[in-house]
């Protein structure tokens, strides 16, 4: 009887104490983010150094979102535009949708004037996408997202979060 069990078992026991012991910077680190009036869900993202992150993005609200993560905040005509220090820059970012690739530029809204950095726009109701990337070891530290919708005010409302990288 114990060997049935071991010969049935045995490999599935060994596969979850394998993953839940593997080590920082080995399997993808699969993050969602739920977009909506005026949140982000959730608000605070960790994310390791070396590590591949398939972060989803979905939008719950009523509303078109968007993410950019980076530092600074800068302003366009006196409205939050975006920020002054990009975290996704010299990242390469792929792109999923329903497990297919897609090109990114269908997910960047038009080149808004004043606008700032990497951003993924959402319409309320469309199919979620999957950002894979991996974060090299000179992100490491605290980082701001947030959405800049409707001329800056979704910010203002309160659509911030933090990102955090450890090394
Ligand atoms: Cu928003």
């Amino acid at each position: 009887m114990k060997r049935v069990f071991w010969t049935l078992f045995g490999p599935l026991i060994l596969g979850l104490w394998l993953g839940a012991c593997a080590p920082g910077g080995g399997g993808p680190l699969a993050v969602q983010i739920a977009m909506s009036e005026y949140q982000f869900e959730p608000n605070v993202v960790r994310v390791k150094a070396g590590q591949e992150v398939r972060l989803t993005l979905v939008n719950k609200g009523k509303e078109a979102h968007e993410l950019m993560v980076g530092r600074n905040v800068v302003t366009h005509e006196g409205r939050p535009a975006g920020f002054a220090q990009d975290f996704f820059e010299g990242i390469s970012v792929r792109a999923e949708r329903g497990g297919k690739p897609i090109d990114l530029k269908e997910l960047m809204e038009e080149e808004e004037e004043g606008a700032h950095g990497f951003m993924v726009a959402l319409e309320p109701g469309e199919e979620p996408v999957t950002l894979i990337f991996t974060v090299p070891s000179d992100k490491v530290g605290e980082w701001e997202m947030g959405c800049f919708e409707n001329d800056g005010s979704h910010w203002q409302l309160g659509m911030q979060g933090k990102w955090i990288v450890q090394p």
